[in-house]
């Protein structure tokens, strides 16, 4: 199907600020070859552009004729192009002053300025590629680590669409079964077969709902990824296991106490899990107005933490104030990390699991680096909550508006499976089922409202 060409032709730069290799400038919509025309100067003059191809040639300013830069021009006819309207790509040089100028030229030459997302979101508008896959666009862009970006891709390639067009059909076939029902209310054969609506319902839209919203938390786990904050009295290692846990001298340490002020983050990999690991001032009655004020960050960072690692210092043993740090912490997803091992008073570990009761513990030396490799299972295994058995190959996750609109389907469905049980009318159980069909909709794009596409393409860069 040729799209009607009805949005504006839009124009930005696709590739991000500051020197690079190329540089180019995009343009989407119907003028997008009459735009290239008036700017681009081929070497070897062209009357018609084949679509696909790359011309070498020259962008000039029509009014001054000079000469801007020296490009490879693109002209993709519609509908084989991003946004199935016609594109064209101009590679210039990587300096972002002359890109500026070009689109400048550009824009002057009919087009408008591109709002952010905007290329992608005429792919989906124009129906080339489904919401799911418009996000995993996005997530394509943001992914931290390999496992993220395998989960991006698996989606791009439209296997969260697919699962959901099982779903939908599934879903349809009830209804159209219910449909009959209604329409024909006397027919002496039996349309509806209750027992074996039920099953089918159960086998096909559950289940399979079921399995996605429980893959839900490991998307957002290895896209959004986790905040750690290690927390524990002045000078007990903290600094020093941000450090071993990056393998790089990156927070000061001394062995004076108050050494850190300042809240320090830094991003890691975790088994594929893109870990922002947050190095904080040590918790004591502040003695300084500095020292007050990290500290205070410090308790704004554990609101936000997924995981807090209450670090102790094994060369002491448990004391008071850790006590009340682990107070404090219980009702948080809590790891105990006893560190220091390699000059520990008393190496039974017994001793802290009596002091913390409940707490999982690993033991390591930031200094010899030892239990390093256990420490990190621990932060796996702690936010993951043991039930993850993860397998790479298993790449179809839901985010968490995804997550959100199959929980509602997944009500709405029940309420179908209910409604059979006590046989409810079946124009009232099409009513349900109709929601069930909407809420799966919006997975999709196919339902979902203006206010959360902006919201999703908002979160685009420009030129995407
Ligand atoms: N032997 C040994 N010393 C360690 C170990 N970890 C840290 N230290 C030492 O303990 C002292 C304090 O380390 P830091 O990492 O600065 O401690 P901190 O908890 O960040 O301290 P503040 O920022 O002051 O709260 C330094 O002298 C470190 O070299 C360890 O595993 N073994
Ligand atoms: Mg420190």
């Amino acid at each position: 199907m040729m799209p009607e060409q009805s949005e504006p032709t839009i124009a930005a730069i696709a590739t991000p600020p500051g020197p690079g290799g190329i540089g180019i400038v995009r343009i989407s919509g119907q003028d997008s070859l009459k735009i290239l025309k008036q700017l681009f100067h081929p070497r070897h003059p062209q009357k018609e552009y084949t679509s696909h191809k790359m011309y070498y040639g020259w962008i000039q300013d029509p009014a001054t004729k000079n000469t801007i830069d020296e490009v490879l021009a693109v002209y993709m006819r519609a509908p084989h192009t991003y946004t199935r309207n016609d594109v064209v790509e101009i590679h210039c040089h990587g300096s972002y002053l002359v890109l500026q100028e070009i689109l400048a030229r550009v824009l002057s030459a009919g087009a408008r300025p591109a709002d952010p997302g905007e290329f992608t979101k005429h792919a989906f508008l124009n129906g080339r590629i489904d919401l799911t896959q418009a996000e995993a666009v996005l997530e394509l862009l943001r992914a931290k680590t390999r496992e993220g970006l395998n989960i991006a891709a698996a989606q791009l390639k439209g296997q969260l669409h697919d699962r959901v067009v099982s779903i939908r059909d599934a879903l349809l076939s009830a209804r159209s079964i219910i449909e009959v029902a209604i329409d024909f209310p006397d027919e002496d054969v039996e349309i509806l077969n209750p027992l074996k609506m039920k099953q089918d319902i159960n086998q096909n839209v559950l289940v399979a709902l079921d399995t996605l919203i429980t893959s839900a938390d490991r998307g957002k786990i290895f896209l959004d990824g986790i905040s750690v904050v290690i927390l524990g009295r002045p000078n007990v290692g903290k600094s020093s296991l941000l450090n071993a846990l990056l393998q790089e001298d990156r927070a000061i340490v001394t062995e004076m106490p108050g050494t850190t002020r300042d809240t320090i983050e830094e991003y890691l990999d975790i088994k594929g899990m893109p870990v922002r690991i947050i190095d904080t001032a040590g918790i004591r009655e502040a003695v300084e107005a500095v020292e007050e004020i990290g500290i205070l960050r410090t308790k704004q960072k554990l609101e936000e933490a997924d995981l807090v690692l209450l670090l102790v210092d094994a060369s002491v043993g448990p004391t008071e104030e850790d006590h009340r740090l682990y107070e404090n912490m219980k009702e948080r997803p809590l790891l105990l990390v006893v560190n220091k091992i390699d000059i520990a008073l008393d190496p039974d570990l017994n001793t802290y699991k009596d002091f913390f009761p409940g707490v999982p513990l690993a033991a390591v030396s930031a200094k010899t680096r030892d239990g390093m490799g256990d420490l990190e299972t621990a932060i796996f295994y702690s936010v993951t909550t043991g039930s993850l058995t993860w397998d790479p190959g298993h790449t179809c996750v839901p985010n968490v508006r995804h997550a959100a609109s199959l929980k509602k389907t997944y009500d709405s469905t029940q309420k179908v499976l209910d409604g059979l049980e006590i046989d409810l009318p079946p124009d009232l159980l099409a009513i349900e089922l109709q929601a069930a069909l909407d809420y799966l909709g919006d997975i999709v794009g196919q339902t979902t409202t203006e206010d959360v596409l902006d919201k999703i393409f908002g979160e685009f860069c420009i030129g995407k």
